[in-house]
C-alpha cells in the first residue's frame, strides 16, 4: 500500500528534528524543516535540505498549525512528515489531515491515537486484552464521574488514597492525590475545573494512588503487517514535577523475568488498537513488584536514545521502514539476543540551578562532551540563544557502558566536560546525581528528587565557580598557542579539578 519515501518534511525543531533529519540523510532522503521567526537560525534549518517559515514564534501561530504544516508540504514536495515528540506528534487531526492530503504521517494511525488519547478509553481497551492496569474506576456509565458523591462513595470502595485524573489528561495535568475522605470533595471539584480549563473536557475518573513507586515505560514497535515486538523498558524515575530529568536502559530493578512479563504486556495493549510504528506503554511498578498500565504515548518519546544504545539499532530508520510498508527488521527474539550494557540519559536545560525555572538567552560558550560510548544529541550550539517560546533543552547526554556501574562513571566524565557560559544549566545537578550514593546503587522511585532535593541542589556558587574555571580553559582554549596550555596554567582545565580551591570543594560534591 505503501510506497517509498523521498521527501520527509519534519514537524518539529530542536534536537529532534536535528535528529530525525540525520538518519533521513543516512538513507539518502531529503529533509525539509519548518522554522517560525525566532528560529531562521535554528539547528534544524540549517540541517534540513530545504526550509519553510510558517510564522510567529508562539507555537500556537506556527508549530502547531495543520494547515501551515500541510501547506509547508505542499509546497515542498514533501511526500512524508514526521511528527517529532510535543507539538502535532499525538494529534490525531494532524495524522487525518496528512492522509487526506496523501501525506505520509510518520506515526500510528489515527484511530490507535484516539483510543489511547481518552485515559478511560485505554484502559477499557488494555484491561481486555489483559495488560494491569491500576485498580479504579472509570465511572458509572465508563466514560468518569458526573458527580462528586458517586465519586467519593467509588472512592471509599477503592480505598484511600486514590488519585483522580483526567481522562483527557495524562504526564500528570489535572490529577489529584486524595489521602482522606474530608479531602474529597474540593480536590474533585479543582480536578474537574483544572481538566475544563486545560483540555476542554471535565471528564474525570478514579485510580488507587500506588505509593512510591517506579516509572517503567515499555518501547513497542508495529508494522503494517501485524508484527509487534518490545525493545524493553526505560526506568524514568528520576522526575521533577513529571517533568523527566535522567532516563536509564535497562531499569535496576527489572529482572529479565519481570522484562518478559512486561513486554508480553505492552504488546497486548499495543495489539489491542493494532499499533503501527513506534509507542510506549507506561506502567506505575509498586514496591510489591505489581506493576500496572498507566497510559501509551503514541510517539517517539525523548528518551528513545537509551533503548537505541543497548539495542544497537536506530528506531527512526524503523520509523520510515515501517512508514513505507515494510516489515521489522528484526523479530523479538532477535531483539532479545541483540540487547547489550547499560545507557543513561541525562537531559541537560537551560534553567535556574536552584529555582528550576527556564533560563532562555545567548550561549556565549560552549564545550560539548564527546569521545567512546557518548552521543549528545543537541539542539543548540556555541552562539545560539535558547528562545523562550519553547522547551528549555539544551541537549541529551546519552552515554552506554557494559554495565551500569561502567555508564555511570562515563556520564560523570562526560557531564565534567560538558560547559555552557552565557545561561544557567542543570549540569550541576546532574553531576550531583551521578554522585549521589542512592542514584548510584539505583535505589529511587518517583519521590527520589523531592526528598533529596537539598543534596542534589547545586552550592550556590557552584555553576558560578565551574563557570568561572571553564572560561578560562576556553579562553585558552580558543587562542591556544604552546605557551598557553590549559593544563598548566591554575585555572586551565575544563574540569575543575585542577585548582585546589575548587577541587576541595568538588571532592564535598
Ligand atoms: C499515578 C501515581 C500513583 N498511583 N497513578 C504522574 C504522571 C502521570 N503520567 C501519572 N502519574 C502518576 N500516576 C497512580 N494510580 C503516581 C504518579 C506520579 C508519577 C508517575 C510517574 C513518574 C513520576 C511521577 C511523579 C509523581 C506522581
Amino acid at each position: 500500500m505503501s510506497s517509498p519515501i523521498r521527501r520527509v518534511l519534519v514537524a518539529n525543531r530542536g534536537e529532534i528534528a536535528v535528529r530525525v533529519m540525520r538518519t533521513c540523510r543516512e538513507r539518502g532522503l531529503e529533509t525539509v524543516a519548518v522554522y517560525s521567526d525566532v528560529d531562521r537560525l535554528a539547528p534544524h534549518v540549517l540541517a534540513a535540505d530545504i526550509a519553510v517559515h510558517i510564522g510567529p514564534a508562539p507555537a500556537a501561530q506556527s508549530y502547531l498549525v495543520i494547515e501551515k504544516i500541510i501547506a509547508a508540504c505542499k509546497e515542498t514536495g514533501a511526500d512524508a512528515v514526521h511528527p517529532g515528540y510535543g507539538f502535532l506528534s499525538e494529534n490525531e487531526d494532524f495524522a487525518d489531515a496528512c492522509t487526506a492530503a496523501g501525506i505520509t504521517f510518520i506515526g500510528p494511525s489515527a484511530d490507535a491515537m484516539r483510543k489511547m488519547g481518552s485515559k478511560t478509553e485505554a484502559r477499557k481497551t488494555v484491561t481486555a486484552a489483559g495488560t494491569p492496569v491500576v485498580p479504579g474506576d472509570n465511572g458509572p456509565s465508563g466514560d468518569g464521574f458526573p458527580t462528586a458523591e458517586a465519586a467519593l462513595a467509588s472512592a471509599k470502595k477503592i480505598g484511600f488514597p486514590v488519585l483522580i485524573k483526567a481522562a483527557a489528561g495524562g504526564g500528570g495535568k489535572g490529577m489529584r492525590l486524595v489521602g482522606n475522605e474530608a479531602d474529597f470533595t474540593g480536590a474533585f471539584d479543582g480536578a474537574r475545573r483544572e481538566a475544563t480549563a486545560a483540555f476542554g473536557d471535565g471528564t474525570v475518573y478514579l485510580e488507587k494512588a500506588i505509593e512510591r513507586p517506579r516509572h517503567i515505560e515499555i518501547q513497542v514497535f508495529g508494522d503494517t503487517h501485524g508484527n509487534l515486538v518490545h525493545l524493553g523498558e526505560r526506568d524514568c524515575s528520576i522526575q521533577r514535577r513529571h517533568q523527566k530529568v535522567i532516563e536509564e536502559a535497562p531499569s535496576p530493578v527489572v529482572s529479565a523475568e519481570l522484562r518478559a512479563k512486561m513486554g508480553a504486556a505492552a504488546v497486548a495493549a499495543a495489539r489491542a488498537v493494532k499499533y503501527v510504528g513506534a509507542g510506549t506503554c507506561e506502567f506505575l511498578l509498586g514496591a510489591d513488584g505489581g506493576f500496572y498500565f498507566l497510559e501509551m504515548n503514541t510517539r517517539l518519546q525523548v528518551e528513545h536514545p537509551v533503548t537505541e544504545m543497548i539495542y544497537g539499532v536506530d528506531l527512526v530508520a524503523w520509523q520510515l521502514d515501517v512508514a513505507e510498508g515494510k516489515p521489522l527488521p528484526m523479530t523479538q527474539q532477535e531483539l532479545d539476543a541483540r540487547r547489550r550494557g547499560h545507557a543513561v540519559e541525562c537531559r541537560v536545560y537551560a534553567e535556574d540551578p536552584v529555582k528550576f525555572l527556564p533560563s532562555p538567552g545567548k550561549i556565549t560558550h560552549m564545550r560539548v562532551p564527546d569521545g567512546p560510548y557518548v552521543r549528545n544529541d543537541s539542539g543548540c550550539y556555541e552562539g545560539a540563544e535558547i528562545p523562550v517560546h519553547y522547551d528549555p533543552m539544551i541537549s541529551k547526554l546519552v552515554v552506554w557502558g557494559e554495565d551500569r556501574a561502567q555508564a555511570i562513571a562515563r556520564m560523570r566524565r562526560a557531564l565534567d566536560e560538558y560547559a555552557v557560559r552565557g545561561i544557567e544549566t542543570n549540569l550541576a545537578f546532574h553531576r550531583r546525581c551521578f554522585r549521589h550514593a542512592a542514584f548510584v546503587a539505583g535505589d529511587y522511585d518517583t519521590g527520589f528528587i523531592g526528598r533529596n532535593a537539598a543534596e542534589l541542589a547545586p552550592h550556590a556558587d557552584e555553576n558560578e565557580m565551574t563557570a568561572a574555571v571553564i572560561a578560562a580553559a576556553l579562553e585558552a582554549h580558543t587562542h591556544s598557542q604552546a605557551a598557553v596550555k590549559p593544563q598548566a596554567q591554575a585555572n586551565g582545565s575544563y574540569t575543575p579539578r585542577v585548582s585546589t580551591e575548587i577541587s576541595g570543594w568538588r571532592r564535598s560534591l
